[in-house]
């Protein structure tokens, strides 16, 4: 039995500036993925140096800090059966030269950097990741829990 886990996405500056938010979207609730909570904001330098950290010492980092504020992006949770493993198959590979037609990454991503989409790539990342970006406030809770 697949395990319901959540996974932080977010549509980066390229694909938002392509349009094509809504149909990256679609693609997810095509798969199955709930989209339990939902913002779109422009990351200031610092937040985008935070969120990226673990490359600090990688030579693309400034480049991708640059990138990653260059526009808005549009943040989610998206909640599933393995929903980390299947956002990543449904985004394609980090380099979108190298993705599939048919993939976030392929049809809207044009290299290693402007690469579409970001998705947590394990439990504990998806974990960190969704609390960097949302409040307990603005995330759907289970149905049990709304006020009658
Ligand atoms: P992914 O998990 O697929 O997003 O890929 P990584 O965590 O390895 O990389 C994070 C981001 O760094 C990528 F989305 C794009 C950027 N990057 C580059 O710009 N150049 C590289 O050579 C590798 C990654």
């Amino acid at each position: 039995m697949a395990e319901t886990q959540r996974t932080l996405s977010i549509v980066k500056p390229d694909a938002v500036a392509k349009a094509a938010t809504g149909e990256i979207l679609r693609r997810f609730e095509q798969a199955g993925l709930q989209v339990v909570a939902l913002k779109k904001l422009r990351l200031t330098e610092a937040q985008a140096r935070g969120f990226y950290a673990v490359h600090k010492e990688r030579p693309f980092y400034g480049n991708l800090v640059k990138f990653m504020t260059s526009g808005p992006v549009v943040a989610s949770v998206l909640e599933g059966p393995d929903a980390i493993a299947r956002n990543r198959e449904l985004m394609g590979p980090t380099d979108s030269t190298q993705a599939a037609p048919g993939t976030i990454r392929g049809d809207f991503g044009t290299d290693i950097e402007r690469n579409a989409v970001h998705g947590s790539d394990a439990p504990e990342t998806a974990r960190l990741e969704i609390a960097y970006f949302f409040n307990a406030m603005e995330i759907l809770g289970p149905v049990e829990a709304l006020p009658a």
